[in-house]
């Protein structure tokens, strides 16, 4: 049989199982850049040079090992997926079925499910083997579970994948090393410079397109530094894990004015879009630790983002969407103020974050979620607005990753799937972690008055109107019990200097 396989722009990978049993000799590769695709939300230019580049590199593969290759460029303005499919069956009516691996978004799986009935012939859409956890196992782990907490999970996939193990017992008798982990920023350590990717004729031809046919959408590609294939991807986890994973765990959670990236992997764009297999990074910096190169707290650490909690949150969407879309548990409506956009804060973190992602498409883990999506819990910013920004932001972000780290872990706002507690934190958590208070006109030691940092009243505020149901969490209850303890008048001029700070949330 004749198959037309479509390839999406973040299945890039041979081990993908639309193409792991498919032949040059029957089968043919579509690909397509469509604006349906890439313009659902403002996505970052670097997102859309990343995959646009990647996929044309992957077809020039996928053509040099014999295969028939059917490339829709965005320029070629066939507008959507189904499109590029019939526009294929239609000049080359030879196909007995169309084949795909599942998509990683839930409106993108809802849509393929008509195709069928459209196109004419059968449209077989293959679960996505890339990831380590089937979509059968975590539902039978789910539906165990009175809470799905990471940590159970997690410890279930070590011992089922067999990883950092010593027979059945976890390497150095403990699940998990945080406690060794998560140092803040003083800038005492030097942070190697990473490998950067010269920029070849077809990431050239890509980048340029980009600039004329999204030129409203954010990015700076004048800094455009990505992997664009297998290899090279290959070649930055490489010096990752020689140089950068030793330590990963220390810095994990520090914030730090001298760099955008610490000592994270800067993978995320890779795994998701198919140039890494996430067994193979765990396999190598397992095998780093093994070999002495890594300290134990830092390998556990880093295989824990991979193997628990990607696995883990690509888990819960699937296993709560349709619904999880829809959940706001404090009512969030506030619309997301224009320096979001920008970045032309004068709060220093949100300032520095939110500049990089614009630029780059890229901000670490702590800068998401403590800088970010702290603000935007504290604030009380809409959830829809807030996770169609980070969706369109990272380089990383399909619907699968970002919705449950947006709406679930950052903005608390799944009704505790996720968390057992909002990571609501103050100015002076942000401080601790690194340094970028010292370069801010806010003060993370006031709470009210022009010179405070705004979070601090609007954590307090944040308590203060969920003060009830706060209170019924027992993981709250000093938070909370601190709060009540405080004299009335105080607890209102706090509450009240929050509220202007809300009003007046665009000059900030
Ligand atoms: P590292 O810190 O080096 O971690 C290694 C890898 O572990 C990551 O590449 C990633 O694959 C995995 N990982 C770590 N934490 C998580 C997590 N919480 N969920 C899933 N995988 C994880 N990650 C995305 O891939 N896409 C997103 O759109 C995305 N949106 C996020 C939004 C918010 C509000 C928050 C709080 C987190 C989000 N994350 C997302 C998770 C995490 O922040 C990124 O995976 C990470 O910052 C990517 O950078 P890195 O490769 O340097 O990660
Ligand atoms: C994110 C994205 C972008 C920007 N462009 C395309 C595209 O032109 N063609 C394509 O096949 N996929 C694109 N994607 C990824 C999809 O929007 C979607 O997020 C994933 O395919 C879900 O697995
Ligand atoms: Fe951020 Fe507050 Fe520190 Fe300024 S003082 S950098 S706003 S935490």
């Amino acid at each position: 049989t004749k198959r037309l396989i479509l390839i999406l722009a973040d299945q890039l990978s041979w081990q993908q199982p639309a193409l792991s049993d498919s032949s040059p000799d029957t089968d043919t590769l579509v690909f397509a850049e469509v604006a349906q695709e890439a313009t659902y939300v403002r996505h970052n230019k670097h997102k859309i040079a990343f995959l646009f580049a990647a996929m044309r590199k992957f077809a020039d593969q996928a053509r040099s090992k014999g295969y028939s290759v059917r490339y829709f460029t965005i320029d070629q303005q066939v507008k959507t997926l189904l499109e590029a499919v019939q526009t294929t069956l239609v000049s080359q009516p030879i196909f007995d079925a169309v084949h795909l691996c599942e998509p990683g978004e839930y409106r993108l799986k809802r849509e393929i499910e008509t195709w069928a009935d459209q196109l004419g012939v059968p449209c077989v859409v293959h679960e996505d083997r890339r990831f380590l956890c089937s979509h059968t196992e975590f539902k039978a782990w789910a539906d165990r579970q009175k809470t799905f907490r990471m940590e159970y999970f997690y410890r279930g996939m070590r011992k089922r994948l067999n990883v950092l193990m010593d027979d059945d017992q976890p390497v150095g008798g403990q699940w998990n090393y945080d406690a060794d982990n998560r140092s803040g920023w003083r800038n005492k350590d030097v942070i190697p410079k990473r490998i950067e990717f010269p920029i070849d004729a077809t990431t050239q031809t890509v980048i340029n397109t980009v600039e004329q046919c999204f030129s409203d959408h954010p990015g700076d590609l004048t800094q455009f530094s990505y992997a664009t294939d297998a290899t090279q991807a290959q070649a930055h986890l490489a010096q990752f894990i020689q140089n950068f994973l030793p330590r990963f765990g220390q810095y994990q959670d520090a914030l730090a004015e001298e760099s955008t990236t610490l000592f994270h992997g800067l993978i995320g764009l890779y795994l998701n879009a198919g140039l890494l297999e996430p067994a193979d990074v765990c396999h190598q910096a397992e095998a780093a630790y093994r070999a002495g190169s890594a300290p134990l707290a830092a390998t556990e650490g880093f295989i824990r983002q991979i193997i628990g909690w990607r696995e883990y949150v690509r888990g819960i969407y699937w296993y709560h969407m349709p619904r999880y879309a829809t959940l706001n548990t404090w009512n969030a409506a506030r619309p997301v103020p224009s320096w979001f956009w920008s970045g032309n804060t004068q709060m220093r973190c949100l300032h520095k974050s939110i500049q990089q992602s614009l630029a780059t498409g890229y901000a670490h883990h702590i800068q998401r979620l403590m800088v970010i999506g702290n603000f935007s819990l504290l604030a009380g910013l809409s959830v829809s607005e807030v996770c169609d920004w980070y969706l369109a932001m990272y380089v990383d972000a399909y619907e699968w990753v970002e919705l449950p780290n947006t709406l679930g872990m950052a903005l608390n706002a799944d009704d505790g799937i996720m968390a057992s507690k909002p990571y609501a934190a103050s100015g002076k958590y942000i401080a601790k972690q690194g340094n970028h208070c010292q370069q801010c006109p806010y003060d993370p030691k006031l709470t009210t008055g022009p010179k405070a940092c705004p979070y601090n009243s609007l954590y307090w505020r944040f308590i203060d109107r969920h003060l009830d149901s706060l209170s019924k969490n027992p993981r709250m209850g000093l938070i909370t019990g601190q709060w009540r303890k405080r004299a009335a008048d105080e607890r209102e001029s706090i509450v009240q200097w929050a509220d202007q700070l809300l009003d007046r949330m665009e000059s900030l």
